[in-house]
């Protein structure tokens, strides 16, 4: 009878786990979203020129799930890249809106290229979750650039400031050099970047700050920002 009772258990308990794998919702009540649910948007990436190998990101993130989360973990996809911190308590984010910004250290070891930042998100009311890879950042700075070339073609126009708000605000793709997006050099690639652009392009407002729109140089700025890639400058 024991027998027939263990045998009915193990059949019940792997009941509850397909019937969690086919919907998603695991014993409990939480339930489990194997999809990307937040959106990573860095803000600023910053290399330490007396460590090599240490970096410092603000980013915020966009909330995509269907529900609100307001506690956030970061990990690491990337063998010996470390991440911290790895927790983050959140005021509580909608569905569709965005966090606060907020700020990461990265070590990564010699010789490291990219770390890829894996995310889950929780709703601490209701054990609503979500977890997935978020990210893929390149780990490399230094590079001369073009103010104000967001979009890394060679020239500087209206595509630019469209890709610093598309980016932003609709999804759309990171720019591979901060810098070139900050078009006010302040550290920072915001919605103020998109409006000196347009404001310097069709309303004859200041050219973006040194190198400019029309030569490449290195960003002069002390600043949380840095070039990953641009190609354009030969
Ligand atoms: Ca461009
Ligand atoms: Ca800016």
């Amino acid at each position: 009878m024991l027998h027939r009772r263990v045998q009915r258990f193990l059949r019940l308990d792997a009941g509850l786990l397909l019937l969690a794998a086919l919907t998603g919702v695991l014993p409990g009540g939480l339930r489990a979203q194997e999809v990307p649910c937040l959106r990573l948007i860095r803000q600023s990436f910053h290399c330490d020129a007396a460590n090599p190998g240490q970096y410092a990101a603000v980013f915020q993130v966009q909330n995509q799930s269907g529900h609100p989360v307001d506690r956030l973990f970061l990990w690491a996809g990337s063998a010996g890249i470390t991440l911290s911190p790895d927790e983050w308590i959140l005021a509580p984010v909608p569905s569709g809106g965005f966090s606060g910004p907020l700020t990461l250290a990265i070590a990564a070891p010699p010789g490291a290229k990219e770390v890829c930042v894996e995310a889950s998100a929780h709703e601490s009311s209701t054990g609503s979750c979500c977890a997935g890879r978020v990210a893929c950042v390149p780990l490399a700075c230094g590079e001369v650039f073009q103010r104000g070339d967001a979009n890394t073609d060679g020239k500087v126009d209206i595509s630019d400031g469209i890709n610093i708000l598309n980016y932003l605000f609709l999804g759309g793709p990171e720019t591979t050099c901060f810098d070139a997006a900050d078009t006010t050099d302040d550290g920072l690639v915001d919605i103020s970047d998109g409006i000196r652009l347009f404001n310097y392009l069709f309303l004859g407002g200041p050219a973006p700050p040194a190198p400019g729109p029309d030569a490449c140089g290195p960003d002069p700025s002390e600043d949380g920002l840095n070039c990953g890639t641009y190609t354009r400058c030969g």
